[in-house]
């Protein structure tokens, strides 16, 4: 098969409201996970595996920490015709900013029209997994299909956050139909308590994808929206393919990760999928380095573990710790720090989540929370110990009792 010009665009522009208060001050693709990356790290080191390194990046809202990350960390050179660019919503027709999905995409046709590409690679920016894509582009190819779309098997009770995939029976490789995220579905033949979703990854023939966007645009009907209407009109059209997630198959994959895909949507899933990675044994293996995960390089010295002045030692169990970290006489357990996260004596850190430069002070109490950017712990205080308490300072709480606090708040002495 003659290889296809393919140029990738991520769609980086949602709002990620689930993922409040994390997403309150960034894009939610900029949303630190597993203390050195970024969500957005993800879907550009598939693409840059892949050997697909013409990329632009559809950016909206609150993009400012997005697109200094990728500037920082993703780099090309443009002389090579190599590029990610991060483009913001311009106004390019009309007035208003990006609509949907699929309007970012068709205010931003000049850089398809620019690259000239035969396929358009159209990702998510949100997800942690593993995929080849050229594998999705040959099969695409294969299809005779104008668009195919990722799918993956996900239970019953996520069927309101995903769009729903019904394969046509005659014919496997098709779709028959597709809901953008109903209420209820009926289950798979051979699983009823499973359903089969999109993975928000499409494969496009350039000039389907053109009409589709243009024919869109015209409509009144529309949200503008990828999976609410983009796709529906090629399964309306018998024109849409659907690409088995589980048949990509990854350079040193194991069995546990080879089809693990995960929408860190919520903050349950988010914190759920943090911790999977210090598990004895993590779904998720970041150490394939066959298929490296790219994200930036801090310049903070090493992670030290140290003797505080009163001869407490510093320590860290299940943990994973990044650079710039000191743990001075403090404990910490099942958690993930973040670059220069600083915890001091006889501080407790367990199961929690620390984002970039939290400082706990001497003695304080830290279990199941999330700890946003620069938030400083005074000394002796206690967070996730009692919800109401907790609640009562502004912190937000889920249901299952995980508790929030966001960039800027600040935490009074107990
Ligand atoms: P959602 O993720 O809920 O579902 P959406 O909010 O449109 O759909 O976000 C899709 C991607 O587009 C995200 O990466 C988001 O950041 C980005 N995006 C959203 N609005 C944008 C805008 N105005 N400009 C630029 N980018 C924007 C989608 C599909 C479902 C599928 C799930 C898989 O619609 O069918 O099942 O992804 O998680």
């Amino acid at each position: 098969m003659a290889p296809k010009k393919v140029l990738a665009v991520v769609l980086a522009g949602g709002e990620g409201k689930r993922l409040m208060p994390l997403t309150a001050d960034r894009a939610k693709p900029a949303v630190p996970f597993a203390g050195s990356y970024r969500l957005i790290d993800f879907a550009l080191s598939n693409l840059v595996n892949s050997g697909y390194l013409q990329i632009v990046v559809l950016t909206q809202y609150k993009s400012h920490s997005l697109d200094r990350h990728i500037s920082e960390t993703w780099r090309m050179s443009t002389q090579l015709q190599q590029y990610i660019a991060s483009v913001p919503a311009q106004q390019r027709r009309g007035k208003s900013w990006f609509l949907g999905s699929a309007n970012a995409i068709y205010q931003s046709l000049n850089l398809i029209h620019d690259a000239q590409p035969d396929i358009v690679v159209v990702i998510g920016a949100d997800h942690v997994y593993r995929m080849d894509f050229e594998q999705m582009v040959d099969a695409h190819v294969k299809s005779g299909a104008s668009v195919s779309v990722a799918a993956v098997r996900q239970p019953m009770n996520l069927v309101d956050q995903f769009g729903v995939i019904e394969v046509d029976q005659d014919n496997p490789g098709r779709i028959k139909a597709f809901v953008e995220k109903p209420a209820t579905t009926p289950g798979l033949p051979d699983d009823p308590n499973s359903f089969l979703a999109s993975m928000g990854n499409y494969v496009f023939t350039r000039e389907a994808l053109l009409q589709a966007l243009e024919d869109d645009a015209a409509r009144l009907d529309t949200k503008h929206d990828m999976g609410g209407d983009i796709i529906p009109y090629f399964v309306e059209r018998n024109d849409a393919a659907v690409y088995d997630f589980t048949t990509n198959d990854i350079p040193g994959a194991t069995d546990r990760d080879r089809q693990y895909w995960r929408d860190v949507g919520t903050m349950d899933s988010y914190y759920d999928a943090n911790m999977d990675l210090i598990s004895p044994l993590p779904l998720f293996n970041l150490y394939n380095l066959q298929w490296p995960i790219y994200t930036r390089q801090s310049v903070s010295p090493p992670a030290k573990f140290v003797r505080s002045a009163s001869g407490r030692s510093g320590e860290a169990h299940d943990s994973i710790v990044s650079a710039g970290v000191v743990v001075s006489g403090g404990a910490v357990q099942t958690s993930i720090l973040a670059t220069d996260v600083f915890i001091d004596e006889a501080a407790e850190v367990t199961g929690s989540v620390l984002l970039d430069k939290v400082t706990v002070g001497r003695g304080a109490v830290v279990r199941r929370a999330i700890i946003d950017k620069n938030v400083r712990i005074p000394e002796g205080a206690q967070i996730g110990v009692d919800a109401e308490l907790d609640r009562r300072r502004g912190f937000s709480v889920t249901d299952s009792g995980l508790t929030i606090v966001s960039k800027g708040q600040v935490v009074a002495p107990s």
